[in-house]
């Protein structure tokens, strides 16, 4: 049987992809960038930066501006991020995520937070999650971001399992490539068009269950 389970944070425990899509929208927009809901497929799962790079080049401006201003676009969007997240509650997490959480620790399973943002931790504390997780990967600790299985892998360390032994959950394609990488096993959130139709998937939180997870490991 797996003994932890990895959990990416945006898009997994809670909506806020959506706050990440609009954020980036809205400063693409003070920098004449267009970006859709294709784009961002490309954006999710992907750290502050590496999104704003992917941004600029989707936009034709790489070279359009100094580290000094792309440093000052990346905190200009966590701004606006930072923002849309003071509002966030316990009422936000998605549905099924808190009875997954509590019948995983019924099972003793170890529970490790892999998301790639910085706001994690502020996020898990606002939605009164916190205290389920038993740790916590810091993004700033890792080389390299998703797709590199870096994060997923100090994830299981924490817990003090190798990642093999554990599932991951994710939304994000890049995610997903980080923790195949990673030698977890992969679940998806999402569509089979965005995240491949080799692992298994979920169009929804409710679907995440103990015995769907168990079923999946046994398979
Ligand atoms: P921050 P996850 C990721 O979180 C988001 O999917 C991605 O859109 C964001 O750019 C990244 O975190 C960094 O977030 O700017 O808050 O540090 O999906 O890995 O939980
Ligand atoms: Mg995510």
């Amino acid at each position: 049987m797996f003994k932890g389970v990895l959990f990416d944070l945006d898009g997994v425990l809670t909506d806020t992809a959506e706050y990440h899509y609009q954020a980036w929208q809205r400063l693409g927009k003070e920098i004449g960038i267009t970006i859709d809901r294709a784009f961002n497929e490309e954006l999710k799962g992907v750290s502050r930066e590496d999104s704003l790079t992917l941004l600029l080049a989707h936009g034709g401006k790489t070279n359009a501006f100094t580290s000094e201003q792309f440093t000052e676009l990346a905190a200009r969007k966590n701004e606006y991020y930072v923002e849309m997240i003071q509002q966030v509650s316990p009422k936000d997490v998605y549905p099924g995520i808190l009875e997954l959480l509590k019948s995983l620790k019924r099972q003793g399973i170890k529970l490790s937070l892999a998301s790639a943002s910085k706001n994690g931790p502020f996020l898990l504390k606002k939605m009164a999650l916190k205290s389920y997780f038993d740790g916590i990967a810091d993004p700033a600790e890792v080389a390299k971001g998703k797709p590199d299985p870096e994060i997923f892998q100090l994830a299981a360390k924490n817990v003090g399992l190798t990642a093999a032994e554990c599932i991951g959950i994710e939304d994000a394609k890049a995610g997903i490539q980080a923790i195949i990488a990673s030698q977890a096993l992969p679940i998806g959130v999402g569509r089979s068009e965005d995240l491949g139709t080799d692992i298994a998937l979920v169009s929804s939180t409710k679907e995440l269950t103990f015995e769907f997870l168990l079923s999946i490991w046994n398979t």
